[in-house]
């Protein structure tokens, strides 16, 4: 069922994305069976003690899928999904996918602030959420949201919460409920998952995938990375990220006939027992976690000997780094630049050293559009640096529901403009040189300097806020807000960090550096110059790091 504020792509680009087999014209539930049609008794998921075959995997989808329907959620409806890499969200996933309901895929640092948002945005049907998690209390927070909406929990549900483990029991033939659930399933054209963008607004944004758009996303990578039936893919990061998801992550590794190790945490103490036990081939990183496991690979025990390719994106990778991830790990290292908004791009694994180390690679389809542009949006030279601007068979045309933005972050023949700045090698690779977009990437994870600011501006001390990245050598960038002060007041490190607290704000974006300042510097048209003031921040820093 369409849903009202998702950018429709044009009937041209539908037709030739069609002919070229790109879209395949079926839902992702539809794939799922075709999947465990194929390999019903191989094992497709393991978590912890647990293994799953892929038949089992569909049959819990599909009894989850059945509840669901029970609890009213129908095709076109959405839900909000806040839940740790655990098998039972890659069952909720694919129970979504069979019967029209699109998760939107929040991740487990969301707090109040983003998930209220989201809930309200998206005006979701149902909230599901672990009991606690890092000892947070995210059922009684998902219940204070919900109203009267359904509450599903994942372990130890109270009151009027619904437990998530009940719904998954296989109750009925299975043959039966397949043909039923085949009777409602959605469009391959209809939105299947919602993905979060770090945005560059006062508000995070949603991008909505659709079916066809999301399985081609997943399908191409997989290819074009050699996932295959041998493949074990160890996720480490948060599921709901379009990386571990479908970059060629989780889906890819299903859609090729592979097998899925999970794990919660991506520290190397945790993950690497975890590849010697499972020999596990493959895995995905971000440069701050590349660091640590090329730190304890120096004098691990245990035998990493599984792993063929390490994929590492999110944010920039130093090349004089890069060089030593493939050597100290065993491993060919993959770079991956991606969004969620669409585009990807990888090094491929047969590239040579050159390209893998300084480059971020090139995009998966033979249809992805690239365009480099200036400030103007005319072309830039051969060779030189612009704006990344790009259309494609999975890069969505516009933001779900949100117009304004979309009249600035797409162009009127539908590019969008991806805020980075990058040139084309010699070599026919990218390389990421920085970016005009107003976000600071906190070791891949990305915040709206915008939604910091707006943050800021509530505390009765501050008359103006702007929120810069500072360079940090594990995180790449930090958040530091700059602020000017109401005369008479003094503001703390401290007292801004418990502020974001008490509004609930996800704790990957409060500042860890607070700068006082008595004016900003201004760009000719009067906007904040914000590379001036950070060069200022940093001056300042130096002088104190000598005092
Ligand atoms: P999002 O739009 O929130 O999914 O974040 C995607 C953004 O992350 C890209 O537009 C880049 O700014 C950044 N990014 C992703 N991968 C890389 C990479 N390998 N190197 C540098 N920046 C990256
Ligand atoms: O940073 C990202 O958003 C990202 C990085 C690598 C991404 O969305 C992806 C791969 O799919």
């Amino acid at each position: 069922m369409k849903r009202d504020g998702v950018t429709p792509w044009p009937q041209d680009a539908v037709r030739r994305y069609t002919a070229r087999g790109y879209w395949r014209g079926k839902p992702l539930g539809h794939w799922m069976w075709t999947w465990a049609d194929r390999d019903g008794d191989r094992v497709a998921v393991v978590d912890g003690e647990r293994t799953i075959g892929y038949r089992e995997l569909a049959e819990h989808a599909d009894a989850l899928a059945a509840r669901l329907r029970d609890l009213g959620l129908r095709d076109g409806d959405n839900i909000l999904v806040q839940l740790p890499n655990r098998w039972e969200f890659l069952a909720l996933f694919l129970a979504c996918q069979r019967i029209g309901v699109a998760p939107v895929l929040a991740l487990m640092a969301h707090r109040e602030h983003e998930l209220r948002y989201l809930a309200d945005l998206a005006q979701v049907r149902a909230i599901v959420v672990p009991d606690e998690w890092q000892g947070f209390d995210h059922q009684a927070l998902a219940t204070d949201i919900a109203g009267e909406r359904p509450v599903l929990v994942l372990g130890g549900a109270r009151g009027s919460a619904v437990d998530l483990a009940e719904l998954l029991v296989r109750r009925r033939d299975p043959a039966a409920l397949r043909a039923e659930l085949d009777a409602v399933a959605p469009g391959a054209d209809d939105v299947a998952l919602f993905l979060l963008s770090g945005g560059t607004t006062g508000t995070p944004k949603i991008i909505a995938r659709t079916h066809q758009d999301y399985e081609y996303n997943a399908r191409q990578s997989g290819a074009v990375c050699g996932f295959a039936e041998d493949t074990v893919y160890l996720v480490t990061l948060p599921m709901g990220h379009n990386f571990p998801l479908g970059s060629p992550g989780i889906l890819a590794t299903l859609i090729h006939g592979g097998r899925v190790v999970m794990l919660r945490s991506p520290r190397p103490e945790v993950a690497f027992p975890v590849i010697e036990r499972e020999r596990a081939t493959v895995t995905s990183l971000v440069p701050a976690i590349a660091q640590r496991w090329v730190e304890a690979a120096a004098s691990t025990t245990h035998d990493l000997s599984s792993l063929r390719l390490v994929q590492v994106g999110g944010s920039v990778l130093d090349p004089a780094f890069a060089a030593r991830i493939g050597p100290a790990l065993g491993a060919t290292l993959q770079q991956v630049y991606g969004m969620a908004e669409g585009l990807l791009n990888y090094t491929r694994p047969d590239d040579g050293d050159h390209v893998v180390h300084h480059t971020q690679g090139r995009p998966i389809s033979p249809d992805d559009e690239v365009l480099l542009v200036d400030e103007q949006g005319e072309p830039v030279p051969a060779g030189g640096t612009g704006e990344l601007l790009t259309r494609g068979p999975y890069t969505p045309r516009g933001y779900f529901r949100a117009p304004e933005h979309n009249a600035k972050a797409f162009t009127p023949d539908g590019w969008y403009r991806s805020g980075d700045l990058v040139r084309w090698d010699g070599s026919g690779n990218l390389v990421v040189e920085g970016r005009v977009k107003d976000l600071i990437n906190r070791g891949g994870e990305k915040i709206s300097a915008p939604e910091v600011e707006a943050v800021v501006d509530t505390l009765p001390q501050v008359r103006r806020s702007t929120a810069i990245a500072l360079p940090d050598p594990e995180y790449g960038e930090l958040v530091c807000v700059c602020v000017v002060l109401h005369s008479g007041h003094t503001l703390t490190l401290a007292r801004v960090r418990a502020h974001f607290a008490e509004l609930g704000v996800a704790r990957f974006k409060i500042p860890e550096r607070l700068e006082i300042c008595t004016d900003f510097p201004l760009t000719p048209v009067g906007k904040v110059d914000k590379k001036a003031l950070r060069a200022e921040v940093l001056a300042r820093q130096d002088t104190r790091r000598a005092a």
